[in-house]
């Protein structure tokens, strides 16, 4: 069969007219706008420590499509796309005028992240965007990549955000991937206008996950760290760090405690962080961190919790064993998988909280539970045996009692554990 030549046609198919441009301009819109107004309702038959939700709170969708179209039909006339949003995950949160802002981790096509806010009234659903991001300044040591911004509202009056400034390390000129991780630190009143400080000195070559204490200890600022030794590969570094500066405005911390080390063969074995700030209880300061393994198919990060004495933040006082969440379904999926990640949570006076957490570098989901739950979970989940045989009679214990109490209905061919 012969092939027809398709003529050659310099000015390619023709654009769009005026009403199909606007058209799909305003169906762009109604899409969006279902999309924010989504009700969001809890999953059904949860774990009782937390409620997991229907639908993420944010994905790439949730930003403006004004953020993303040039929306003039003379300059885009095909409504291409022009700056595209990839996805939107492991975001800072805090209470705004009795609305949840989000500061979340934007990243665009570019693969390059930014900072951008997202508010709603109810925390779990109708997030939307403010109309700009957050341009935040450099300082004279440029950075590549900005991340992971931890919110604190602290007692010295000033908002901060804690996030990860990435840049390429020149010491290795041939390797690409070479980069340093530090704590870039910046703080604002209005969440718009930031002011920079320097980035946080320690005699660790990387930060990051560095979070701030949200009061003073021994009147000064109280940083929580990470050192480590390697940008990013497991093993390099001990645990979840705590140093105090003298001056925020040129933050350097001596020598770091490790007040949450790494362990071998626990959900931590290949490195940990910590999340959020601190949530002050009754009980004590209340942590969501998260813990790294290593496995065949890359690395699982999951979320643990633990509680720190209150009048010595230093000193873990429970340390409910295993993980806290662990991605689940579609959760699993996404540019980094098997992935969740949190750097957000919101407690309200009602004693209600909101965790927002990134599932595989992809989007952001809620999840809801209140401090007295988490206090239950952190007193009476048992610590980590740390052996197969320890955990085992952990286990048997448990069915002993529910047995003996005739809660449960003994089976004689399972009943063979020896209490
Ligand atoms: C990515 C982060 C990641 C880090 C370590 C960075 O380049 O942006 O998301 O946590 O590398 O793997
Ligand atoms: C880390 C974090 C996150 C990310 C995770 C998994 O080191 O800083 O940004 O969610 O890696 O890629």
């Amino acid at each position: 069969m012969v092939q027809t030549a398709i003529p050659f046609n310099h000015d390619g198919p023709s654009p769009m007219t005026k009403t199909t441009f606007q058209n799909k301009l305003k169906q762009l819109q109604r899409q969006h706008e279902q999309l924010v107004q989504r009700r969001n309702r809890p999953q059904k038959n949860g774990n009782g420590i937390f409620d997991r939700y229907e639908f993420p709170v944010l994905t790439a969708e949730h930003t403006p499509w004004f953020w993303r179209y040039d929306l003039n039909p003379a300059t885009n006339p095909h409504l291409m796309t022009r700056l595209g949003i990839n996805c939107v995950f492991n975001v800072g949160a805090m209470e705004w005028n009795g609305n949840i802002v989000l500061m979340a981790r934007t990243e665009g096509w570019d693969r390059k992240s930014f900072f951008a806010v997202a508010e709603s009234k109810t925390g779990v659903d109708g997030f939307r965007f403010w109309d700009y991001p957050v341009r935040m300044p450099e300082l004279e040591d440029k950075e590549t990549n900005l991340y992971d911004m931890r919110l604190v509202r602290h007692e010295d009056g000033w908002i901060y955000g804690l996030f990860c400034a990435e840049r390429h390390d020149d010491s290795k000129p041939g390797d690409l991937s070479a980069a340093i991780a530090r704590c870039g630190i910046a703080r604002t009143k209005d969440l718009v206008k930031w002011e920079r400080l320097p980035d946080l000195k320690t005699d660790s070559l990387h930060q990051r996950n560095c979070v701030l204490h949200p009061e003073f200890v021994k009147s000064k600022h109280a940083f929580y760290t990470r050192p480590m030794a390697d940008f990013a590969a497991t093993g390099s570094g001990d645990g979840i760090g705590w140093g105090l500066c003298d001056d925020i405005e040129n933050a350097v911390i001596g020598k770091e405690e490790i007040i949450d080390p790494r362990f071998y063969h626990t959900i931590k074995e290949g490195k940990n962080g910590l999340g959020p700030a601190p949530i002050k209880t009754k009980k004590g300061w209340l942590h969501l961190a998260h813990g790294v393994r290593n496995t065949a198919a890359g690395m699982r990060y999951v979320l643990y919790l633990f509680l720190c004495d209150l009048n010595n933040p230093t000193k873990v006082i429970k340390a409910p064993g295993g993980y806290f969440m662990a991605p689940e379904g579609e959760e699993r999926v996404g540019d980094v998988s098997n992935v969740v990640f949190a750097n957000g949570w919101v407690a309200r006076t009602n004693g209600d909280v909101f965790i927002y957490y990134g599932s595989s570098d992809t989007r952001t989901q809620v999840a809801t539970t209140t401090v007295e739950k988490l206090l239950d979970y952190a007193a009476n989940t048992p610590e980590d045996g740390l052996r197969s045989k320890v955990c085992v009679e952990q286990r048997c214990r448990l069915i002993e009692n529910n047995l003996r109490r005739g809660t449960a209905r003994r089976t004689q061919a399972l009943n063979n554990c020896n209490p």
